[in-house]
This record gives C-alpha cells, sequence and structure tokens, in this order.
C-alpha cells in the first residue's frame, strides 16, 4: 500500500468510527431525550472509545455498544410507608440490573430526593466498567429510591427500607443482583432491608447484599474501603510524578462514608486536610480538620457541618457547598455527588496550583472540567477507577460470605491496596496502547470496556 493509500484507509476508519458512534449516541438521546445525566456518561464513554474501535472494528460489527447502553432490565416500583403521625406516602423504587456479562448485578442503592432513572442510569453504566476495572467476578447495576431520609426517625427509615425491599426481593438473590449502599444507604438502611429479604425468604442469604454489619456477615474495612481506596490510588498517580499525599494539602468536599475515610486516609499519609462540606456549605481549618469531630457531628447524630465552628471557632463556615473549590489546594477530592465541580471550578483550582484531583463521588466533575485539567496537565483520576475500592471490597465480602468465614481487617485492606495499584496499572497501560497517555479517563474506560466487550461477544447474542 502506498502512503497515500493507507492515509486515505485511515481517514475512512475514523469516520466510521465517528460515524457510527454518533449514530448511536443519537439513539440514546433520541429514546429517553430527558435523561441528561445518562447522555453526560454515555457520551464520556464512547468519546474514550474512538481508538479502540479503530482497532477493534468487530465490537462495531458486533453491536457491542448499541448493547452495552441499553439495561439488561428495568424495574420501577411503588414504595409506600407510613411516618410516625400516621400518614401514607408514596416513593418510587428503582433497579436497573444493567450488565452481567462478568457475573451477578452488582451496584448500590441511593436515597436521596434528587433519584431518577436518568441518575439511576448513569450510575448503573459507570459501574459496569467500574466492576469491570476491579478484577472481579461482578456485572453493574444501580437502583434507589427518591426517598429523603433526612429528618426521618429510625422507625420511619425501617418502614421505608421493609417496603422497599417487600418489591426489590423479587428481582435480587446473590447470585443474580447484589445491592450494597450509596448516597443515604448506610449500615443502618442495609441491615433494616437484609432483616425483611431474610423474613421473605426464610433463608440467610447472607450474600445478598454487602456493606452488612460486622454481626452478621460484613466485611471489615468495606466502611472505609471506597475513601481509602480513593487515596491509595491517588498515591499512585502522584508517585509516577515524584510526588507524594505525604505533606499536600487536601480539600475533600462532602462529609460522608466516602469523605470521611478519604480524610482518615490522607491525614494518616501525612496530608493536611483543610476543607470539607455537606449540601449547606462548607467549613475551613487551616491548621487541618479534626476528623473525631466530623465524624461525631455525621456519623453519630446525623447533624450539620456547619455545627464544626461550635468546637472550632477559628475555623470558617461558608454557606453554599459548591464554592469549597475556591479553597488552594494540592489535591482536591470530590467525594459529594455527580456534576459537583465545573469547569470554573475547575478553572479556579488550576489557578491556585492544584496539582491532583480524584473523583471519590461519582461523575463529580462535569465534562468541561475534566477537560480544564487535562489541557492543564492536573493529574486527573476518574471515579470508575479512583472510587472502585468500595465495591471490590462488596465483592470481597460476598466471598467472605460464600466461604462463611471472615478474614481481618489487614487481610482486607492488604487485598484493597492491590486491586488499587492494579487499577492505575491498568488505566496507565490502556491509555498508553491507545495513544492518550495521562489521559487515565481514557485508561479507564478502555479497560473496563474492553473485558465487558470481550464476555459479551464470548456468550453471544441473547
Ligand atoms: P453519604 O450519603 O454517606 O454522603 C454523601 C455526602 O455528600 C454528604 O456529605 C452529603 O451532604 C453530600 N451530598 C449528597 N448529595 C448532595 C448534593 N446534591 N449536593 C451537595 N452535597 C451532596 O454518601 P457516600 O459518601 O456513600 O457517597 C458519596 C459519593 O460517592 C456518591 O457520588 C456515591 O455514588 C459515591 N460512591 C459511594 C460509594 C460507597 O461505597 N458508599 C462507592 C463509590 C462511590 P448532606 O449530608 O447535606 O446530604
Ligand atoms: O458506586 C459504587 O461503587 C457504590 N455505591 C458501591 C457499590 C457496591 O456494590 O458496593
Amino acid at each position: 500500500m502506498t502512503n497515500a493509500i493507507s492515509e486515505k484507509s485511515s481517514t475512512n476508519k475514523k469516520q466510521n468510527v465517528h460515524d457510527y458512534l454518533k449514530k448511536v449516541y443519537e439513539t440514546v438521546v433520541t429514546r429517553d431525550p430527558n435523561e441528561t445525566e445518562f447522555h453526560q456518561a454515555v457520551a464520556l464513554i464512547f468519546k474514550s472509545l474512538i481508538p479502540v474501535l479503530e482497532k477493534y472494528p468487530t465490537y462495531m460489527e458486533k453491536g457491542i455498544l448499541e448493547q452495552i447502553i441499553e439495561p439488561e432490565r428495568v424495574i420501577t416500583f411503588r414504595v409506600p410507608w407510613v411516618d410516625d403521625e400516621g400518614n401514607t406516602h408514596v416513593n418510587r423504587g428503582f433497579r436497573v440490573q444493567f450488565n452481567s456479562a462478568l457475573g451477578p448485578f452488582k451496584g448500590g442503592l441511593r436515597f436521596h430526593p434528587s433519584v431518577n432513572l436518568s441518575i439511576v442510569k448513569f450510575l448503573g453504566l459507570e459501574q459496569i466498567i467500574k466492576n469491570s476495572l476491579t478484577g472481579q467476578p461482578i456485572g453493574g447495576g444501580k437502583g434507589g429510591a427518591d426517598f429523603d431520609p433526612k429528618g426521618k426517625s429510625d422507625n420511619e427509615i425501617m418502614r421505608f427500607c421493609r417496603s422497599f425491599m417487600t418489591e426489590l426481593a423479587k428481582y435480587i438473590g446473590p447470585n443474580t443482583d447484589i445491592p450494597a449502599g450509596d448516597i443515604g444507604v448506610g449500615a443502618r438502611e442495609i441491615g433494616f432491608m437484609f432483616g425483611q429479604y431474610k423474613k421473605m425468604r426464610s433463608s440467610f442469604d447472607a450474600g445478598v447484599l454487602t456493606g452488612k454489619g460486622l454481626e452478621y456477615g460484613g466485611s471489615l474495612a468495606r466502611t472505609e474501603a471506597t475513601g481509602y481506596g480513593t487515596i491509595y490510588f491517588l498515591e499512585e498517580m502522584l508517585k509516577d510524578k515524584d510526588l507524594s499525599v505525604s505533606g499536600s494539602t487536601v480539600v475533600v468536599s462532602g462529609s460522608g462514608n466516602v469523605s470521611i475515610y478519604a480524610i482518615e486516609k490522607a491525614m494518616e499519609l501525612g496530608a493536611t486536610v483543610v476543607a470539607c462540606s455537606d449540601s449547606d456549605g462548607y467549613i475551613y481549618h487551616a491548621n487541618g480538620i479534626d476528623l473525631d469531630v466530623v465524624k461525631e457531628i455525621k456519623e453519630v447524630n446525623n447533624g450539620r457541618i456547619s455545627e464544626y465552628i461550635e468546637t472550632y471557632p477559628e475555623a470558617t463556615y461558608v454557606e453554599g457547598c459548591t464554592s469549597i473549590w475556591e479553597v488552594p489546594c494540592d489535591v482536591a477530592l470530590p467525594c459529594a455527588t455527580q456534576n459537583e465541580l465545573d469547569e470554573d471550578a475547575a478553572g479556579l483550582l488550576v489557578q491556585n496550583g492544584v496539582k491532583a484531583v480524584g473523583e471519590g463521588a461519582n461523575m463529580p466533575c462535569n465534562t468541561e472540567a475534566i477537560d480544564v485539567f487535562l489541557d492543564n496537565d492536573v493529574l486527573y483520576g476518574p471515579a470508575k477507577a479512583v472510587n472502585a475500592g468500595g465495591v471490590a471490597v462488596s465483592a470481597l465480602e460476598m466471598a467472605q460470605n460464600s466461604m462463611r468465614m471472615s478474614w481481618t481487617f489487614e487481610e482486607v485492606d492488604a487485598q484493597l491496596q492491590e486491586i488499587m495499584k492494579n487499577i492505575y496499572q491498568n488505566c496507565v497501560a490502556a491509555s498508553g496502547e491507545f495513544g492518550l497517555p495521562g489521559n487515565l479517563e481514557a485508561g479507564a474506560n478502555i479497560a473496563g470496556f474492553r473485558k465487558v466487550a470481550d464476555a459479551m461477544i464470548a456468550q453471544g447474542v441473547v
């Protein structure tokens, strides 16, 4: 082949891939025009896959993308419950069983008033790739309800959880679909749901839910896993640039499960964490946050982060959570929710000299913010890779449940560290192989996608 002909064929290939992705993406948007978060997640993944489809057109020929963006099953259901005053409320429950090519559906449940099908589908799609990256035998799913746990009594939470599980139990099982926690769902909610599932089945199927209490089949280190894993990944990223968590100034958004344990591990490795938030505002403490006080407020009392200044009057509280990114830092860890960090915030972080951004939350940086980081050579760790430690330890919880035994904290933590290192290395290798060195977003999408796609091809169109 002459150079001119080979160049033309490469241009044609690029055009084919581009046209194909555009067509599939348009189908997604036309089918469900209101699902903007889902569109955003699809677009990000598709962008990363351009060089993969150029090299391996078989993924196009076999219609893998058309299949992967359509959930295997979507379940929506009514969740009626009665409050402490005797009033009846009706919420909407969801479970999206997205992809079971690598194993049973696996992914968390979110209880938050903003939950709708778009949110659950974007989270489910991300979960497919994330779970693949962990190297464990788990497919992807997600669920939740538009229920607001804030201000509810323990009994109200229990009644809601039991009603939610009464319907969900029909569709899940230790070899079918294994839910866990997410925003608004922690050990208390998992406990209530497990109790109801057990009662309905007359069977102690420990492996049907993860994030369980330690007394009845939970894994040590699951509570810490997402936050700790985030810092293990961050340390790998920094190490490659001769940087370290030790000595760095860190800002973490949120003050829930992921944030608290990211703060804990960052501090343990020698960082100073100067700010964290909740949905109302953020605190700034120049000497470093006192995590025990944050835990007391958020984990024990279900309080507001603003209460922190009652103990530390020298710290400041700022109303409004999004302005947390104005605080200068070496490392920014968005650990609260989707699209909490936009291009303006990214610009400010860059201006203030940020060196690394690690997504503890799912899709916390919008697409434009990611571009700002990549264009300015900021180390950027994408959620699918960075926060995969939570689901990875969930899979270790399933393994322990199957064996009817439990590992020590140190054993689980050692496996978590190994898994996070492997994920980092696989992302680096995939981004390099496909001509996008330094782009871990692309690396994560490519490495995660290929394993799922190959399993789908091996299993045929069913
Ligand atoms: P939690 O419910 O424990 O904490 C959520 C935190 O984020 C709270 O501080 C909450 O503030 C804040 N937050 C929630 N929604 C909003 C919002 N719309 N705007 C601003 N702040 C908000 O949840 P997790 O820590 O478990 O989850 C946090 C993120 O991490 C989510 O994106 C989740 O999907 C992701 N994730 C969680 C994993 C896990 O194992 N739990 C695993 C991997 C990812 P407030 O108290 O005011 O509501
Ligand atoms: O987003 C996530 O990975 C989670 N919420 C954890 C899922 C799980 O099954 O542990």
